[in-house]
């Protein structure tokens, strides 16, 4: 029998980043490959934290180096068979330009673990890309696919790299062999895969983010098309019809290539070529032979932006199997993630919301299309070089006082400033300042919210933490 770790076994690894996928490739590989160097930028990282209790110590096969300046490059790959980068190391990183150069291959993560996993694995998953409602969506097919007696892991992007799915020991057991894997896949990971391939593919929108690492749109248009590109007509790809970028595009891809996989369209409106739509609270679906209705009434997922992500959840539940009734059941019991427009409370006399995993101009957007001219809005965070163009007239709409934090906030205010404002503008040095800002100016009975626009990196670990810190900030104010 193929054992599983063929593609690595006895290979030298450099695993670059010693994050979450890093660390975890490390703990899978060791025992596998001849030798594995980790490396990371970060001199001040300690091993023993990021292993956590992992005895890495102990194999003698494995070598950490840490520091801005890793010196040894061209040594390290004269012994390097395969480079295994993390999604948030750059490709303009020296040594993976030399390796490039060299020839070797760099691989990501997604790609190491697709390799490692069985024919009969792989046609058991489900891949979300999109740059909003992607964390939503995992959760969501998670739970529909689990009410429906499935065994399921949602993994990727999400916090857990999906080479932590992969359970050699067992991979004969009946529950690794019925899992389906549903996987969160950020464009970051996209940039190195060659052979990944779900079976079922979901791209939900494509609106600007990451500039700073994709440089243009187009780019990064066509990186969150790659996750249909290996697909071919045993495989489904669940698109969003109402998406002018991932409509135009498709339309190329599908014209060029002569291996494809079904393609099932969402979208808001009923329209002859869409395969699911919405209508007077309900979502209508033609997948394959199913057809039916569904009620979404007692949803607590709010917005418009929610309908299409239930609608692109309902698609995959029904291609997997999930009956009408089960997927109902789900449907009205699933509840919003928390630091996604998250309802705090009414505090201090204001309605008061933790929208934190809002990283980009367009998942504000989405955020206050719900509310009226009643917002204290604090925006700002990590410069990623993103456009706020389209934000900025959005805010006269629905904004009275506007509160910037991070590095962002100059840029933001300048952008402010050039447009017809009509609400007051704020800069605060941290988020505590802003809160007590909005608190002290925002009117009883309007609505205090933390709907960033931006990453959290500049000020916070990542966007959980700064949504934790909004929360307790604005309890205290109980
Ligand atoms: N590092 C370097 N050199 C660099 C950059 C980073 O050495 O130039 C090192 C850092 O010092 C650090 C390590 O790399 O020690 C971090 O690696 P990483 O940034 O890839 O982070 P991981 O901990 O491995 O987490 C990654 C994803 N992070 C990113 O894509 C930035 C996590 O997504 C994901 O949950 C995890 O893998 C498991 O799959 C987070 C994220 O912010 C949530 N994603 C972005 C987003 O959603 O917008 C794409």
């Amino acid at each position: 029998m193929a054992d599983i770790f063929d593609p690595v076994k006895n290979k030298n690894l450099l695993v670059i980043g010693l994050g979450k996928t890093g660390i975890s490739v490390i703990k899978k590989l060791l025992d596998q490959c001849s030798s594995i160097t980790g490396i990371d930028s970060n001199p001040g990282l300690n091993p023993e934290d990021a292993f956590n209790g992992f005895p890495y110590a102990e194999h003698s096969n494995l070598e950490i180096l840490l520091g801005k300046n890793i010196s040894g490059g061209k040594e390290i790959l004269k012994k390097t068979d395969l480079v295994i980068i993390s999604p948030g190391v750059p490709g303009n990183f020296p040594i993976i330009k030399l390796a490039s150069k060299y020839g070797i291959p760099i691989w990501s993560e997604l790609e190491l673990a697709w390799r490692l996993l069985s024919n009969e694995a792989q046609n058991k998953t489900i891949a979300v890309t999109g740059t909003n409602g992607k964390t939503t969506v995992v959760n969501l097919i998670g739970k529909l696919l689990e009410d429906a007696a499935n065994n399921c892991i949602v993994c990727g992007n999400v916090g857990l790299p999906l080479i932590d799915t992969i359970d050699p020991e067992n991979a004969d057991s009946d529950y690794q062999k019925s899992l389906v894997r549903v996987i969160e896949v950020s464009s970051f990971q996209l940039e190195r895969i060659y052979d990944f391939k779900p079976h079922i593919s979901v791209i939900l929108n494509i609106t600007s983010d990451h500039m700073d690492r994709h440089e243009t749109f187009e780019n990064y248009i066509n990186l969150k098309l790659k996750l249909m590109l290996n697909q071919n007509e045993n495989d489904w790809s669940i698109v969003n019809n109402d998406d002018r970028n991932i409509n135009e595009k498709i339309k190329i891809i599908l014209k060029n290539r002569s291996r494809l996989p079904e393609i099932i369209k969402f979208g808001l409106e009923p329209k002859e070529n869409v395969n699911l739509f919405y209508k007077n609270n309900h979502i209508y679906y033609r997948i394959w032979k199913n057809s039916g209705d569904i009620n979404i009434k007692n949803t607590l997922l709010k917005g418009k932006h929610n309908i299409s992500n239930i609608m692109a959840s309902v698609a995959a539940a029904v291609l997997m199997g999930t009956n009408k009734k089960s997927i109902k059941g789900t449907i009205d019991s699933f509840k919003p993630l928390d630091h996604r427009l998250e309802y705090l409370g009414y505090i201090k006399g204001l309605r008061c919301f933790n929208d934190s995993k809002s990283t980009n101009p367009d998942a504000t957007i989405v955020a206050i299309d719900g509310f009226g001219k009643e917002i204290t809005l604090i925006m700002g965070g990590k410069d990623k070089d993103m456009d706020f163009s389209g934000l900025i007239p959005v805010l006269n709409k629905k904004v009275k006082n506007l509160i910037l934090i991070g590095e962002t906030s100059q840029s933001i205010y300048k952008e402010v400033m050039k447009s017809y404002c009509d609400y007051n503008v704020y800069k605060c040095g941290t988020l505590e300042d802003a809160v007590k800002k909005g608190f002290e100016v925002a009117a009883p009975g309007e609505v205090l919210l933390l709907s960033p626009a931006c990453a959290s990196m500049d000020m916070f670990k990542d966007y959980k933490e700064r949504g934790n810190r909004f929360k307790n900030l604005v309890f205290s104010e109980k």
